[in-house]
């Protein structure tokens, strides 16, 4: 059984998560839009398995009895300067949701909710690879540079991310 206060930080989560789904959706978009066919590829899918962050948060709410609530989600940006700007908004986006998850991980603990910090686990995890992913394209970018072929190969490359992943 959660307690009320557990299930409004849940619920934010949820809606959380269905930001980060819409945020990437939005990038890809505008990625399609300049060209960049790869990254917006690569992002597509993101979008997707923020879709099962989400899910996850859902089922795990309605399973232990409680209603996850869907609230009104935030619209995300639309327009970037570049692809590096893009790619460090979203390692800062990353940055934040361990936070968030940090946050609920410290909470279900110091409330003794043992059943929700094991649940939380799995995203603790999951952050550590999605901070690791966002550095490892912007570390690409940073290498590259910002001119027109470079980002042509950085985008060849993010198209062979999302078909292995
Ligand atoms: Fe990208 O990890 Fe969920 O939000």
């Amino acid at each position: 059984m959660l307690t009320n206060e557990m299930i409004t930080r849940l619920n934010d989560q949820l809606n959380l998560e269905f930001y980060s789904a819409n945020l990437y959706l939005q990038m890809s978009a505008w990625c399609s839009d300049q060209g960049f066919e790869g990254a917006a590829a690569f992002l597509k899918s993101h979008s997707r398995e923020e879709m099962e962050h989400m899910q996850r948060l859902f089922d795990y709410l309605s399973d232990t009895g409680a209603l996850p609530v869907l609230g009104t989600i935030p619209a995300p940006p639309v327009s970037f300067d570049s692809l590096t700007d893009l790619f460090q908004q979203t390692y800062k986006h990353e940055q934040l949701i361990t936070l968030k998850i940090n946050e609920l991980a410290h909470a279900a603990m110091t409330g003794q909710d043992y059943s929700t910090f094991q649940f939380l686990q799995w995203y603790v995890a999951e952050q550590h690879e999605e901070e690791k992913l966002f550095k490892s394209v912007l570390d690409k970018l940073a290498l590259v540079g910002d001119s027109g072929k470079s980002l042509f190969f950085v985008d060849k490359d993010l198209a062979a991310m999302d078909s292995a992943s």
